[in-house]
C-alpha cells in the first residue's frame, strides 16, 4: 500500500494531492466533523482541534448565527493550523439547480469550501453542473458511494453506479465518502483495472467508545476503518466534541489527538511500517 506522500506526489486532482500533502506534512489522517448550531462553539471547536486534523468538515447551514465574518474566521484558522475545509452539503438535485446551490445563496459554498460532496441518485449531470463551478476554482468532489447508517440504500449496483461515475469524471471526483476501498467495485470481468486510479475514501461513522448513537448511526474504530478496510481518511464528530451544549475544552483536545493518534498508529500498520 503505497504512502499518503507517494500518492500526493502523483495525484491528477489538486484538492487531492493539497490533502495528501496536507496528511503526509501533519502526520494526520483525522477529520473533524464539526456539527454544531452556535458560531462561537464552531469557532472555539476548530481553533482547538485543527492542530490534529487535516481536514475539518463543516454542515453551515445547521449554524444559527451564519455570517460571512464566520467564513473569514473559518479561513484564517484553515490557514493558521494548516487544514483544509469540507463543506459536507450532500447535493442531490439535477446540474443546473446544484451549481447554482453550490455558487451562490448565503453561503456561497464553493468559494470557500476546497472539497465538498454529492450523492449520485441524480446521475452524471450532477458532477457536470458542480465542475462547471468548482473546476475552474481547483475544488474536488467526493461521490456518496455508501453510507455509514444502518438500512442505508447506497449497496451493490447503486454503489458500483457511483465508482462508474467517479471514473468518467476523475478531474474533478477525487474520491468518495464509503466504508471500504473502491477499488476494482463495478469493474466489468476483463475489463480494465483500477491501476490508473487513485480514488480517496473519507469515511465517516467512526468512535472508539460507543457502536451508535441511537439514531442509525454506526461506529467502527479508526483500526477497523483505515486497515481492515483501507480507507484513508476517518471522520469524527461527537467522539471527538462530545455533547455541544457541555463543552470541555481540555477533552476536545485530549480526544482529537487520540483520535489523531490512532488514526495515524492503524496507517502505519496498513503500510507495513
Ligand atoms: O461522528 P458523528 O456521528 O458525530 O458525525 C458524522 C458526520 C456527520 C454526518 O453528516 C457525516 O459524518 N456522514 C456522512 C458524510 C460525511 O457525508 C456520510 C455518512 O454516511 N455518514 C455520516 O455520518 O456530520
Amino acid at each position: 500500500m503505497r504512502t499518503y506522500g507517494h500518492r500526493a506526489n502523483n495525484h491528477p486532482n489538486a484538492a487531492a494531492r493539497q490533502l495528501l500533502e496536507t496528511i503526509d506534512r501533519k502526520k494526520t489522517n483525522l477529520c473533524v466533523s464539526v456539527d454544531v448550531t452556535r458560531k462561537a462553539d464552531f469557532l472555539a471547536i476548530i481553533d482547538l482541534v485543527g492542530p490534529f486534523s487535516c481536514l475539518v468538515k463543516t454542515h453551515v447551514d445547521i449554524i444559527e448565527d451564519f455570517d460571512h465574518d464566520l467564513i473569514e474566521q473559518l479561513q484564517a484558522l484553515s490557514k493558521k493550523h494548516d487544514f483544509l475545509i469540507f463543506e459536507d452539503r450532500k447535493f442531490a438535485d439535477i446540474g443546473n439547480t446544484v451549481s447554482l446551490q453550490y455558487s451562490s445563496g448565503v453561503h456561497k459554498i464553493a468559494s470557500w469550501s476546497h472539497i465538498t460532496n454529492a450523492h449520485p441518485v441524480p446521475g452524471p449531470s450532477i458532477i457536470t453542473g458542480l465542475a462547471s463551478v468548482g473546476k475552474p476554482l481547483g475544488r474536488g468532489l467526493l461521490l456518496l458511494a455508501e453510507m455509514s447508517t444502518k438500512g442505508s440504500l447506497a449497496v451493490g449496483s447503486y454503489t458500483e453506479e457511483a465508482v462508474r461515475m467517479a471514473r468518467a469524471n476523475k478531474d474533478f471526483v477525487m474520491g468518495f465518502i464509503a466504508q471500504r476501498r473502491m477499488d476494482g467495485v463495478g469493474v466489468q470481468e476483463g475489463g480494465n483495472s483500477a491501476e490508473e486510479e487513485d480514488f480517496l475514501i473519507l469515511t465517516p461513522g467512526v468512535g472508539l467508545d460507543v457502536r451508535g448513537d441511537g439514531m442509525g448511526q454506526q461506529y467502527r474504530t479508526p483500526r477497523e476503518v483505515i486497515v481492515e478496510s483501507g480507507c484513508d481518511v476517518i471522520i469524527v464528530g461527537r467522539g471527538i466534541y462530545g455533547n455541544p451544549k457541555a463543552l470541555d475544552a481540555d477533552n476536545v483536545r485530549r480526544q482529537a489527538e487520540r483520535y489523531m493518534k490512532e488514526g495515524w498508529k492503524a496507517y502505519l500498520e496498513r503500510i507495513g511500517e
